[in-house]
């Protein structure tokens, strides 16, 4: 849910998320590059292409409803007045106060530890739901009354407009898809991004799940992208560089021949939602190092071809420029004293 580009483009823009970054926007360095190399821009591919090359799926185009903007405008379920908000569920806008990476107390710690086993079991109750037939809305409720049952509030209602309770990306959406009512398909891959506010602490975490017969491709996708995200976990530990996870994603990621994603990362979490540092997926020098009582998220997400997007009119859609799948994992850890312990 962190988008480097909208995070910069943003008036209120933290000035963590301003600091330049060691690669450009792929939206700006793509154009130059195919003028260099004399290569046309990624392309949607054609149904024949896109089942040579990535296999058997359903592409995912936008519908009437989000073409005029009902996905937007439809009401979401209620939040319980009893229930503790975030600073963003009325007015949409996030306000970060920490511009370095903060180290938690054991008070902090204990809520972000509750909200992130939380999350963890409302991404498993929303996951018992999903079948052929079941639309994205119906997912979205599910985790929605898990969430408010528990007491606590859905991260993504209302920040920065988000208008639903989780993410649902479907097959070629890269991620931020916004539960629809497109009924699930046999052989669809969605991911479904929990994030909770539990007592003045967020907790985040994402799967991707096979609806019904996925091809072999499509079930790689979604093996690979769950083993970068544990490879990533095994490097991690005090004293070592966040680099070291976009590193070993990128290697392990060519090696099965994926490409990651560039601009959605991943994020310090506690207090707010999204809070220094960026955890980026691909090989990078970033100089911070990581300490005891961080906690952050690594949420890889890998595509079978170009990871470039294009965005839908909704404004948070985003799916593959050539309509190549998209799979994405995502834990929160915590910093301990010799590696990090996954809360959710
Ligand atoms: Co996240």
């Amino acid at each position: 849910m962190l988008n480097r580009l909208a995070q910069r483009a943003a008036s209120a823009t933290p000035p963590w998320a301003a600091a330049p970054r060691p690669h450009a926007s792929p939206l700006v360095k793509t154009p130059v590059r195919c003028m260099v190399l004399g290569r046309r821009a990624p392309r949607l591919l054609s149904a024949s292409e896109r089942l040579k090359r990535f296999g058997r799926y359903e592409l995912v185009l936008p519908g009437e409803a989000v073409l005029q903007g009902r996905t937007l405008r439809m009401s979401p379920l209620e939040v319980p007045e009893a229930i503790e908000r975030p600073d963003y569920d009325r007015s949409g806008m996030p306000v970060v106060t920490l511009d370095e990476i903060h180290i938690n107390t054991a008070a902090e710690i204990a809520g972000i530890r509750a909200a992130c086993g939380l999350a963890r079991k409302v991404l498993a109750a929303a996951a018992t739901v999903i079948a052929p037939g079941v639309s994205t809305i119906q997912v979205d409720e599910a985790a929605h009354r898990a969430i408010v049952a528990a007491g606590a509030y859905p991260s993504p209602l209302n920040y920065r407009g988000f208008p639903r309770a989780v993410c649902t990306s479907v097959n070629n959406v890269i991620c931020h898809g916004i539960p629809d009512e497109r009924l699930l398909v046999d052989g669809d891959i969605v991911n479904v991004d929990v994030t909770v506010y539990l007592n003045g602490f967020h907790g985040d975490t994402s799967a991707t799940f096979l609806v019904g017969n996925v091809d072999t491709a499509g079930r790689e996708l979604v093996e690979a992208t769950q083993e970068s995200l544990k490879t990533a976990l095994s490097v991690c530990g005090p004293g070592v560089p966040f680099s070291a996870i976009g590193n070993i994603i990128s290697e392990f990621a060519g090696k099965h021949g994926y490409q990651i994603n560039r601009d959605f990362c991943g994020h310090g979490i506690g207090r707010h939602f999204h809070q220094p540092p960026l955890v980026l997926h691909y090989a990078n020098s970033e100089p911070e190092t990581m300490e005891e009582g961080m906690t952050f998220t690594i949420e890889p997400i890998l595509c079978q071809g170009v990871a470039t997007y294009v965005k839908w009119p909704d404004g948070w859609t985003v799916v593959t420029q050539d309509g190549g799948r998209a799979a994405q994992f995502e834990h929160t850890v915590l910093v301990g004293p010799d590696g990090v312990e996954v809360l959710t």
